[in-house]
């Protein structure tokens, strides 16, 4: 599959198992999952015929490996993004001292004052890296980067889970907890 095709089935997989799984009418578990033969029937269904060689194929060549099959194959979901109501059961996990998040300016005053929200999302994500937040960031404009203290948080009880693919995930960043990096 060229790289174009690759990116675009991508984006139809982001839309359906993050946001809109009723587009093409699949419902997804509360955990996020949907059956891979019935995923593929609705997307046939609606103009995107794909085969599972290919759906293997996006799957392992998405940069950012967004989406994940279970443990038999046989199911789907992407591993973070979501705004539709899912709970995706990951543990609680341990961050780092130190995460990162990108933005762009004109929500830095609203973000340092109240701190980073989840918006449209489940939870707030944050980078491992200051390069991932940078590019996360650069979706918008010229990256803002914010250093969260991630530990200082979790010893003041926040709860934090890593996604399948890496992404940090917590329910909110009070503003006490970042800071602007040069
Ligand atoms: C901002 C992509 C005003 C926040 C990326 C961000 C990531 C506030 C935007 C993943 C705010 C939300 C998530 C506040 C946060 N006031 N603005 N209090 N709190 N914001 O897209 O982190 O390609 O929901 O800074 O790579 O940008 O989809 O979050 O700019 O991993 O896989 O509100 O999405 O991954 O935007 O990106 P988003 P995000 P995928």
């Amino acid at each position: 599959m060229d790289k174009k095709h690759l990116i675009r089935v991508s984006k139809r997989l982001s839309r359906h198992l993050r946001h809109a799984p009723g587009d093409i009418g699949v419902t997804l578990t509360p955990d996020g999952w949907v059956d891979v033969d019935t995923l593929l029937a609705a997307l046939r269904r609606n103009g995107l015929p794909l085969t599972r060689a290919e759906l293997d194929e996006v799957v392992e060549g998405n940069d950012k490996r967004r989406f994940a099959f279970d443990e038999s194959g046989l199911r789907i979901r992407a591993s973070q993004g979501h705004s539709v109501d899912v709970d995706l059961a990951l543990p609680a996990a341990i961050p780092p001292d130190v995460l990162y998040h990108g933005t762009v300016s004109r929500f830095l005053d609203a973000i340092l004052h109240e701190g980073l929200r989840p918006m449209k999302r489940h939870a707030v994500h944050l980078s491992a890296t200051v390069e991932t937040a940078r590019t996360v960031g650069a979706r918008r404009g010229v990256p803002v980067l914010l250093a969260v203290d991630a530990g200082e948080m979790a010893a003041a009880g926040h709860e934090f889970q890593v996604s399948a693919n890496g992404v940090w995930l917590t329910a909110a960043v009070p503003p006490e907890f970042l800071r602007r990096l040069p």
